[in-house]
């Protein structure tokens, strides 16, 4: 019989820490509130999150990095919005920030790290991911962090 390890969906005496950036701020106001109903939905306590807002989805990496390494969160969800649109830098701010953050937390293997940032081509598919139709993808980081402490704790 194999040794199984898995995660329990339980937030209970942990530490959460968030990095959400202000850019689109209608779209990840709506993720941040996602990802604090998950925590307090799993019984975590909303006065052991620690949130940090951060410009844009640029420098999403480097803070949850910081963070991970400051020994006061248990697990890092990274919330962002980048959104096509107009802007010509959509590729390397949406690529960056992704790498960034599968960077940071293969560093940091202390602490679980997980991707909320949306990469869209219009604001119309943002809004659908964060609390419309296509539900809200910062409940979504935020369970999954919930199910790696489990597992980090075990490793
Ligand atoms: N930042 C975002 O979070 N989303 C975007 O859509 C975006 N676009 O498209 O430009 C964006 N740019 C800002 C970037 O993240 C940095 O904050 C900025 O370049 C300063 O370093």
């Amino acid at each position: 019989m194999y040794k199984k390890l898995e995660g329990m969906l339980n937030a209970e005496g942990k530490r959460l820490g968030v990095v959400v950036s202000r850019f689109n701020e209608i779209i990840t106001g709506k993720l941040l509130e996602g990802a604090l109903d998950c925590w307090r939905r799993h019984g975590g306590k909303e006065e052991e999150v620690t949130v940090v807002f951060v410009p844009g989805a640029w420098e999403i990496p480097p803070t949850a990095a910081k963070l991970a390494k400051s020994g006061k969160v248990d697990a890092v969800v990274c919330l962002g919005a980048v959104i096509r649109g107009a802007t010509p830098h959509f590729e390397f701010v949406a690529a960056e920030s992704a790498k960034g953050i599968a960077q940071a937390s293969m560093q940091q293997t202390e602490v679980p790290m997980t991707f909320g940032v949306l990469t869209c081509d219009t604001i119309e598919q943002a809004v659908e991911r964060a609390g419309s139709k296509s539900g809200n993808k910062g409940w979504d980081a935020t369970l999954s962090a919930i199910e790696m402490l489990g597992i980090y704790k075990q490793l």
